[in-house]
């Protein structure tokens, strides 16, 4: 598409949808017209492509996900379509990256999870899949995060309010959806026995569209986020009683459901509001599928064949019941055959081992929002255990472990359960992880049908974290072997042959030094503090969680701090460590574990015995569009999770794709990345999973490393000295008892290994020239980690998926 052709779309975009005379137009203007004259693109090639994807032989995956985080449109489209440099020249002279930095991220999702769902979405569009990304449009997103004295404090995320170009509303598709009341037995026209549900209320699911081009593919996939709306959005007899307050009262009610995003990590257990959202989208999603397999003139005999769901974690795996229901009670389908479209219908995928992190539902409190699928609940769990019992007879322990309902206090639904129950496969996602999930999550389903057990290792897009966010890299990569890359990342191999050549690796350094120049003036701008980009940029951003242990991080830093104090002429590398990530608003430590660091910040950046040897930074707000700065400029990435706890991680392979090298447990997928990259270009420390389970079954005494080990000590006893907190002995210390009490996360185990590995990264920055070509090879071996190969294993092993051809 020509500079021409697409300054004629901008100025008429800029006339007609934004209606705003060049001359007096806003940059906000200019980006409104951009991103119309963009996505008028998009859905053209979303149009021409209707028949296709809606033939009748088509079979498509429908990704189920209460989390998506696709970041900001704008840039990643416009590098999808191949449009970028020609943008630039339409725009003569004007900042079309000031443009994309004005669009507001749609924030529905806490991290990780989230942002798996976009990247594959992006993936599939790219390969070529037909696929639906099915979830809620959150009023609010994940909430935005600012620092006040130290401490997080969380703001509303209102990324709607200046409006959002790239969905489309389609009321024409809403579906009602039932909640609360009971049920009651009747007889059909047949004589048949049947159940129907009566509902409390009745709210409506209205989608809105986005469609996600593929890079350089011409093909697009749909994200289909549900609103909820009121039945009505009045009540008039209530009005015209003149109880105006009561009228609206049941539209507020309604539309509650989809008003907010849950942030992880928070007990979320009795929250009645989050069942009823997952309800709510999954009622809509798969009222939506039926509504497409018939207008597409099957029968739902063959729903299975023409949808396969991935069911994102438990928080869909609802769906399990509702398609039963449908089936069942709507359509009149006999039991065991609905039972066995919906057994092929849905796989699963497990994110995690964490338990608080595992979904289960307090009986009473499901009953009385899906009373119906309390009862088609019963009926599954009913059959499956009579089938154990013929397998296992007597062995009462497995039956309960595998039951889906949790009877060994009170009552619970566990939805993993129902998730097992109800699928075809279920996989983890790292090859590290899915053991796990066979050998401790899910032992006694292992048992029963080993053949269901998949891994496939997560994959990140290239094409945003690599493309988008380094354009220095990546023309640097293209200058060596070619731009095809980036829908071929295997094809990064080609870099092995200059990862010794002198010439590139001076290039390679000046882009690294530029993108770490390009954070030092972003940080210095959004926090005031100023860091040396030829420092050691040492980076955690994730979300704060104790597992994730940005506190042994922290522990760290107070060593070197100690040492720089103790000896005023020691020479260390010049670090400058940065950390990012939320905490969930109701966790206490992750909160005070950013009170730690921002304390340790202040202290350190401002004692001018440090020399500036080392520098500490919170960016607040990590979201997608931060990150894309950050890991360009990452010389260290820290993936220091306590072995056995981070299912996979993402950021640890965007990182390394970034160049940045790993010091890392082996836990998630580091294990594969250190596996990729060669051992030798990863600084690995710590426990592994046995040995820490080891540990803590011969009974574990963090005191004792601590008493044992004088710099630890140290380190513990000037946390508990006051000195990070105005003179307050207290205020940290819920961190530094649990440490040296419990410990459940093994930090005071990991110290003297996880030092001792920073020591040998300190010695191994002061050769550039080593440390360069360690960086090149990590780049040059990440090929696996690419979402398009995740996306692949999907659709071959457990979707049975076939791309389409876009173009006729
Ligand atoms: O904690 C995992 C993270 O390790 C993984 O990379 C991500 C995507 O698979 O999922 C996270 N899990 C959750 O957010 C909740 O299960």
């Amino acid at each position: 598409m020509s500079p021409e052709i697409l300054k004629a779309a901008f100025a008429d975009n800029l006339n007609f949808a934004v209606g705003r005379p060049a001359e007096i137009a806003t940059p906000e203007d200019w980006y409104q017209a951009i991103a119309f004259s963009v996505r008028d693109r998009i859905m053209h090639r979303w149009v021409r492509q209707f028949e296709k994807r809606n033939a009748p032989d088509v079979r498509q995956v429908a990704y189920l996900s209460a989390e998506f985080l696709p970041g900001p449109h704008l840039g990643n489209s416009l590098l999808n379509l191949g449009i970028t440099d020609n943008a630039r020249k339409a725009l003569a002279g004007q900042d079309l990256d000031l443009y994309i930095g004005l669009e507001e991220e749609p924030g529905l999702g806490n991290g990780g999870l989230g942002r798996l769902a976009a990247c594959y979405l992006d993936s599939l569009a790219t390969l070529c899949y037909p696929a639906t990304g099915y979830g809620i449009r959150y009023e609010f997103g994940i909430f935005d995060q600012s620092i006040k004295d130290g401490w997080q404090v969380e703001v509303t995320d209102k990324w709607l309010l200046p409006g959002n170009i790239w969905e489309i509303k389609r009321p024409n598709f809403a579906q009602v959806v039932k909640i609360g009341g009971h049920t009651e037995t009747y007889t059909d026209e047949h004589g048949a026995f049947r159940v129907r549900w009566i509902p409390d209320r009745v709210v409506v699911g209205v989608p809105y569209d986005t469609p996600i081009v593929g890079y350089l593919s011409d093909s697009c996939v749909l994200l289909r986020l549900w609103s909820a709306e009121a039945a009505q959005s009045f009540d008039f007899a209530d009005f015209n009683r003149g109880d105006y307050y009561g009228a609206v009262e049941e539209k507020v009610f309604s539309e509650n459901i989809s008003k907010v995003l849950y942030p992880n990590d928070e007990q979320l257990e009795g929250k009645r509001l989050r069942l009823e959202q997952q309800y709510f989208f999954v009622a809509c999603s798969i009222k939506d599928m039926i509504r497409l397999c018939l207008r597409r003139g099957s029968t739902l005999e063959r729903f299975h064949e023409m949808f396969c769901v991935q069911l994102n974690d438990t928080h869909p795996a609802i769906a399990v019941a509702e398609l039963m229901r449908q089936l069942v009670d709507k359509y009149a389908m006999p039991w065991e055959r609905a039972w066995d479209i919906t057994r092929r219908t849905f796989s699963y995928t497990n994110h995690t081992l964490m338990p608080e992190a595992l979904e289960k539902w307090p009986l009473p409190l499901f009953g009385s929002v899906l009373p119906r699928h309390l009862e088609i609940i019963y009926e599954i769990n009913r059959r499956f255990l009579d089938e154990v019992r013929t397998r296992f007879p007597g062995d009462e322990g497995k039956i309960a472990r595998l039951s889906i309902i949790d009877e060994s206090g009170e009552k619970y639904v566990r939805m993993a359960n129902l998730a097992m129950v109800g699928s075809h496969t279920v996989n983890g996602v790292a090859a590290l992880h899915s053991e796990l999930v066979k050998t401790q999550l899910f032992p006694d389903f292992h048992d029963l049908d080993p053949k269901r057990f998949q891994n496939v290792t997560n994959g990140v897009t290239p094409r945003r974290f690599l493309g988008l966010s380094n354009p220095g890299l990546t023309r640097l990569i293209d200058g060596r072997i070619g731009d095809s890359w980036l829908s071929n990342l295997d094809r990064l191999r080609e870099l092995e042959a200059f990862a010794g050549d002198v010439g590139f690796q001076q290039d390679w350094m000046r882009v690294k030094l530029e993108n770490k120049t390009r954070l030092a003036r972003i940080i210095r701008d959004r926090t005031g503090v100023v860091v040396d980009p030829s420092s050691l940029f040492d980076i955690q951003v994730k979300r704060i969680h104790e597992y994730k242990r940005q506190h042994l991080n922290v522990l760290h830093i107070i060593t070197l701090y100690q040492r720089i104090k103790h000896d005023p002429r020691l020479q260390i590398t010049p670090r400058t460590f940065l950390f990012g990530g939320k905490a969930a608003p109701g966790y206490f430590m992750a909160k005070l574990i950013i009170k730690l660091i921002n304390s340790v910040a202040e202290t350190v950046n401002q004692d001018p015995a440090v020399r500036d040897l080392i520098k500490v930074v919170f960016l607040p707000d990590y979201n997608v569009k931060h990150a894309q700065n950050i890991y360009p400029a990452a010389d260290l990435s820290e993936q220091i999770s306590t072995a056995g706890k981070e299912a996979s991680g993402t950021g640890n392979m965007k990182l390394s794709l970034n160049g940045a090298l790993t010091i890392g447990t082996l836990d998630g997928a580091n294990v594969e990345i250190r596996e990729e990259v060669g051992a030798e270009n990863f600084f690995l420390f710590g426990l592994t999973c046995e040995q820490a389970a080891r540990l803590r079954a011969g009974g574990y005494n963090p005191g004792d490393y601590c008493h044992g080990d004088p710099e630890l000590r140290g380190v513990i006893e000037l946390i508990d000295s006051g000195l990070f907190s105005h003179g307050d002995r207290d205020l940290f210390r819920p961190i530094t008892a649990h440490l040296l009490e419990r410990d459940d996360y093994l930090l005071m185990a990991d110290y003297r290994p996880y030092v001792n590995c920073q020591q040998e990264v300190d010695h191994a920055y002061r050769d550039r020239h080593h440390w360069t070509r360690m960086s090149i090879l990590n780049v040059a071996r990440m090929g696996k980690f690419s979402s398009d190969r995740a996306v692949r294993e999907y659709a071959d092993n457990i979707w049975k998926l076939k791309p389409f051809a876009p173009e006729a």
